[in-house]
């Protein structure tokens, strides 16, 4: 039992307990001796399975409910008094009707199980940009998985007994049943209460509920940025580093290119990569009137299909131990697979749904089964990554020099462009398109608006937010410069006309360079594109005239975006800034000379 002196945190947990009535009550101290006697009866009770303790020291496997694979938009509501102030991008449910719904649930949802109390600091303890959260929760996965995302524990009982301030997060497996399932946002209570999953980014309620939702409405309210961002550092040979940030919606490349190694053909110029975070960046203006950022988090939630030492070998470094796995194929040996990682098909195995599992296995329409689910992942902690940033317990952050934003598009959008001034910046970020994943429930492919890849995330009216990114670029005296990537463009058969991965850097570098004024562009209708000969392609040959067409501006078919892009604006109606639409006019007029 662990002693808080905060009145307010122990009414409100003996509270949720008397609704959720669990057998009893364990608080979370952030020990290793506690974490271990968890895993073991997690273990115990079948939740996670041990893994080849050889190969994959203090490594677990966890497998959801079949129907609680991804992250469940259509079941996640921002909670606000008026309706408005969620926005039309977001689903709305008032604050009473949805505690009313919610309170059915949970009640008595915990009735032999523990309810467990997890004290947690996005941010380091301390520092300005952290805020506080408390987790209650009747499952030991998710407890184990903070554990590794957040800093957790005593530290921040202490914390809290200096401020008042948290975020109540109150979370039940209850019956993991779909039709009763619901992720709910009050930013007005600073509540969060997620019922009927067991999914990462439904259930750790510090990532993307209290680190984006709640922390966006905050931000607003308070003057920074809660962003669906990588951030990394690029260290230039003479010891320089300059620090980017990327919003990329979910499984578009945030984490692979967070931990990027130089190709071959660069490594004579001696770069070398710092990965400060791969999803979520806080950022303030400093005294020095530059935006600074810190990664909220401590740990990676990454996708595991796709991982392998040729696509992230920092990744494969990184999960070899303390890492839990959650929807891969388990090998014989008790070690792992998933499609698309290092080593030969296994001949056997079991698959994500605990069936066993053969190469070439169809199911009854004929498609492959898969080994692993696509959007299979690991939780793993950042210290044990190869590039981990030594600036990571920085309670300042680092400086922002970049902001990219990016999308997975087939078609149109060029391999790299910068914004002509921070105001056009926003305009691209706000029109940001994308290719649907595995990461969310939905028709995979399907192309949806996604603006700063924050569609799903953010916690209030994003017509407002548009206003937010416009008033924060007026604050700062040095603004980051702004740029938008495609990795994906492809040719008419489909195939990726740019190679990826470990080859952004090449990019990475042009972007730079832009930065600090050492290369010429191309003025073009949508932006400054690199001139060819700009980009290093020391070591990497691509077909001819590849790079031709994927630096190409194609009017006609931005002509057409146009269009599309007009329907998405017109939905926020009189809450959306001006700006944006004279930036939409002078894009059309740029199209159409
Ligand atoms: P979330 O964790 O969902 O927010 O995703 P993320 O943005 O961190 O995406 P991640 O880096 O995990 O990449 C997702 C998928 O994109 C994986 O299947 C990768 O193999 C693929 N991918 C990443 N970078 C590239 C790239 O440069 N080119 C291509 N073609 N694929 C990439
Ligand atoms: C994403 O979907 O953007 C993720 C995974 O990073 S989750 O935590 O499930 O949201
Ligand atoms: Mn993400």
């Amino acid at each position: 039992m662990i002693f808080t002196h905060n009145k307010k945190l122990k009414d409100w947990v003996m509270k949720m307990a008397r609704l959720c009535q669990p057998d009893n009550i364990v608080w979370i101290d952030g020990s290793d001796s506690q974490r271990q006697a968890l895993e073991k009866e997690a273990c115990n009770a079948g939740e996670i399975i041990l893994l080849n303790q050889q190969k994959l020291p203090g490594c677990f496997l966890h497998r959801t409910a079949i129907d609680d694979v991804a992250r469940t938009e259509h079941l996640t509501f921002i909670c606000t008094k008026k309706k408005h102030d969620a926005g039309p991008t977001n689903n709305w449910m008032s604050p009473a009707a949805a505690y009313k719904k919610a309170k059915g649930i949970f009640k008595g949802a915990m009735v032999g199980r523990t309810m467990y109390v997890i004290p947690f600091s996005m941010g380091p303890v301390g520092s300005t940009f952290s805020k506080i959260g408390v987790e209650l929760t009747d499952s030991r996965y998710v407890v184990l998985n903070m554990l590794i995302m957040a800093r957790v524990g005593e530290i921040v009982l202490r914390e809290l007994e200096k401020q008042d301030a948290f975020t109540k997060c109150l979370h039940s497996k209850a019956g993991l049943d779909i039709n009763k399932r619901l992720i709910l946002h009050f930013p007005e209570d600073n509540t969060i209460w997620s019922v009927g999953s067991g999914y990462g980014g439904n259930v750790l309620l510090g990532k993307k509920c209290l680190s984006l939702r709640i922390a966006s409405y905050l931000a607003k309210r308070e003057g920074w940025f809660a962003e669906h961002m990588l951030i990394m550092g690029i260290e230039e040979p003479n010891g320089h580093i300059e620090y980017i940030a990327a919003a990329f919606p979910s499984a578009c490349g945030k984490t692979n290119l967070a931990m990027l190694v130089p190709p071959e053909g660069l490594k004579i110029k001696g770069y070398r990569i710092w990965t400060v975070g791969d999803d979520i960046s806080w950022m303030r203006i400093d005294s020095d009137g530059s935006l600074w950022a810190i990664n909220p988090e401590i740990g990676f939630f990454g996708v595991a299909p796709g991982t392998n030492s040729k696509t992230n070998p920092s990744m494969v470094e990184t999960i070899k131990k303390n890492t839990i796995y959650t929807n891969v194929l388990l090998k014989s040996d008790n070690t792992v697979w998933w499609e698309g990682s290092d080593g030969d098909i296994p001949d056997e195995g079991v698959d994500w749904q605990g069936r066993p599992w053969k190469p070439g296995l169809k199911d009854k329409e004929g498609k492959p089964v898969l080994g692993a689910h696509p959007n299979s992942r690991f939780t793993t902690p950042i210290i044990n990554c190869p590039s981990a940033s030594f600036r990571m317990e920085q309670h300042h952050g680092v400086p922002i020099s970049a902001i990219l934003f990016g999308g997975r598009r087939q078609h149109l959008a060029s391999l790299v462009y910068e914004a002509l001034s921070w105001q056009h910046g926003v305009f691209i970020g706000a029109t940001i398109a994308s290719e649907r994943t595995a990461a969310q429930v939905g028709a995979v492919g399907e192309v949806r608006r996604d603006p700063m890849a924050m569609l799903p995330f953010c916690g209030y009216n994003m017509g407002e937010y548009f206003k937010h990114w416009l008033e924060m670029g007026k604050k700062m005296a040095k603004p980051p410069k702004i740029f938008h990537v495609n990795w994906f463009r492809a040719d008419e058969n489909g195939k990726f006309l740019w190679p990826g991965f470990t080859e952004n850097l090449r990019i990475l570098e042009w972007i730079l360079d832009r930065c600090n004024n050492k290369v010429q562009a191309v003025n073009t209708a949508i932006g400054y594109v690199p001139r060819v000969q700009d980009i290093d392609m020391s070591g990497l040959k691509l077909s001819e005239g590849s790079l031709e067409k994927l630096l190409e501006v194609d009017k006609e078919e931005w002509i057409k975006e146009s269009e599309s892009i007009k329907k998405f604006f017109k939905q926020f109606k009189k809450n959306f800034p001006e700006e944006l639409w004279q930036e939409y006019d002078a894009l059309c007029s740029r199209l159409k000379s």
